[in-house]
């Protein structure tokens, strides 16, 4: 069965790339979207180390109710990967309040909801790993990105704290930094860059491993850094 992980938006992109990469490591995996559908579609069937739940993460009550499912059903979590988000781009001035609310409810807010259910159990067993997938727009804003990287540098600012507080309890913290990845991110307009691809990114994340992308000169907090970092 290996370590159970939870991931978040598992049904695409780099959380699917994470999830296989989890699988193919001989891990167990609860994997989550909205769309439960979409993940089951993205997967083999494999009711022994794959169990496919539907979770809004801004929905805090689902998100603790899928930790009791896990737990129930597999007896721990040893891996959180918190990686549900998405960006929404343009000038700043054409956002509306609730366009921008939404962004930090998924970004921000889903992650610590999901993270505020797994933790109790996590303390309690004085392990575990959580992995933020944030991005390099969590280090560098630019025009045009302003609020995306708004709900990122929130993220990160709140994962970095937390992180100090987690340490003591036996809970380590992995902060993941990408650059343009080819997935349906930004409505399929993300490219890829640099040398790392998403499947390189899943691998780290699979083996906890930090790294920085050294191919560009790139240093970490580098916009052309592609970097995870332990936090
Ligand atoms: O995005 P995409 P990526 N609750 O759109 C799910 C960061 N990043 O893999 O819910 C729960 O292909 C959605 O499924 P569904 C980025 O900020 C990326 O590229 O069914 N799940 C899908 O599975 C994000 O944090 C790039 O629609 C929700 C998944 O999330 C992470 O990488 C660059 C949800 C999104 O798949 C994954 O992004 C960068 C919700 N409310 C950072 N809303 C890049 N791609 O270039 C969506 O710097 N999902």
């Amino acid at each position: 069965m290996g370590k159970v992980w939870l991931v978040t938006g598992a049904s695409r992109g780099l959380g699917r790339e994470i999830t296989r990469a989890a699988l193919d490591a001989g891990q167990t995996v609860v994997a989550t979207a909205r769309s439960a559908e979409a993940v089951r579609d993205a997967f083999v069937d494999d009711p022994d180390r794959l169990h496919v739940l539907a979770l809004d993460v801004t929905d805090a009550e689902a998100a603790r109710a899928v930790v009791a499912e896990a737990l129930e059903r597999f007896g721990a979590i040893d891996v959180l990967v918190n990686n549900a988000g998405y960006a929404e781009l343009g000038f700043f001035e054409t956002f509306t309040d609730a366009a921008v609310r939404r962004q930090f409810e998924v970004n921000l807010f889903g992650a610590m909801s999901v993270a505020r259910a797994v933790v109790p159990h996590m303390r309690g067993r004085r392990s575990g790993l959580i992995v933020t997938i944030s991005s390099v727009s969590g280090v560098v804003s630019n025009g045009g990105g302003s609020v995306y990287s708004a709900s990122k540098f929130a993220l990160e600012g709140w994962m970095e704290g937390f992180a100090q507080e987690l340490a003591p309890l036996g809970v380590r913290s992995l902060l993941v930094e990408p650059g343009m990845l080819r997935t349906e991110f930004m409505d399929g307009k993300s490219a890829s860059f640099g040398g790392i691809q998403i499947s390189d990114y899943a691998e780290a994340v699979a083996q906890h491993r930090a790294f920085v992308d050294q191919a560009n000169g790139a240093q970490p907090g580098d916009p052309k850094a592609l970097a995870a970092r332990i936090v």
